[in-house]
């Protein structure tokens, strides 16, 4: 059977983020019945939404071909968040390591355990920036094409890492 293609938002901003980051990219090559197919830069981005106060995030995305199901995939995604320490205390709160599966192919869901395309993607520049430089001409189901999504963003701080950094 044909792979699906799978989006994953990558978060941290607790304990080394850009090391958070990069090991979790690494760890999504490992993904059972998966293989990572891009990875974006890294981008340094202001927190958005409560808590006020948290530190700045460290935001990047990859793309996957996975035989995994959503929810198969989702389950795996959470494993690896908590390898990499993430706690879930406060909704929104600082974490080690945040995945959140953006899109799998062009399938929709209202289901809030997985609801595809991920509720927020639409409206966050950490997630279109990244993503615009993978896959410059998705289309979002719901949404419409990603470069348009982009255009409309509310301006929001962040900055493309250097790979050196
Ligand atoms: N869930 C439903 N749909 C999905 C999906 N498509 N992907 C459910 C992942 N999870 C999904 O998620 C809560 C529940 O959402 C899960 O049990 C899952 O079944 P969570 O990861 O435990 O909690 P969370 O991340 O605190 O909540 P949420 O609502 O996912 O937050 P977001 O939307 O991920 O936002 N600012 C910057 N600059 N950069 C960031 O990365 N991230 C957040 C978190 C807020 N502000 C940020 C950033
Ligand atoms: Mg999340």
């Amino acid at each position: 059977m044909r792979p699906a293609r799978a989006y994953i938002g990558i978060g941290s901003n607790l304990d080394d983020p850009i090391g958070q980051v990069r090991r979790a990219l690494q760890a999504l090559s490992g993904i059972l019945a998966s293989g990572c197919v891009a990875q974006s830069p890294l981008y340094r981005t202001a927190p958005v939404g409560d808590p006020s106060g948290q530190p700045d995030y460290i935001n990047a995305v990859a793309a996957l071909d996975t035989g995994l199901t959503p929810q198969q995939l989702l389950m795996a995604l959470q494993t690896l968040e908590l390898a990499q320490g993430r706690t879930r205390n406060v909704r929104w709160g600082a974490r080690t390591l945040d995945l959140d599966l953006l899109l799998y192919d062009q399938l929709t869901s209202d289901d809030p355990r997985l609801t595809l395309p991920h509720p927020r993607l639409h409206e966050r520049a950490f997630v279109l920036y990244p993503l615009c430089d993978i896959a410059p001409h998705l289309m979002i189901p719901g949404h419409g094409p990603l470069t348009e999504l982009l255009a409309r963003c509310p301006p929001q701080a962040i900055a493309r890492l250097d790979s050196a950094d």
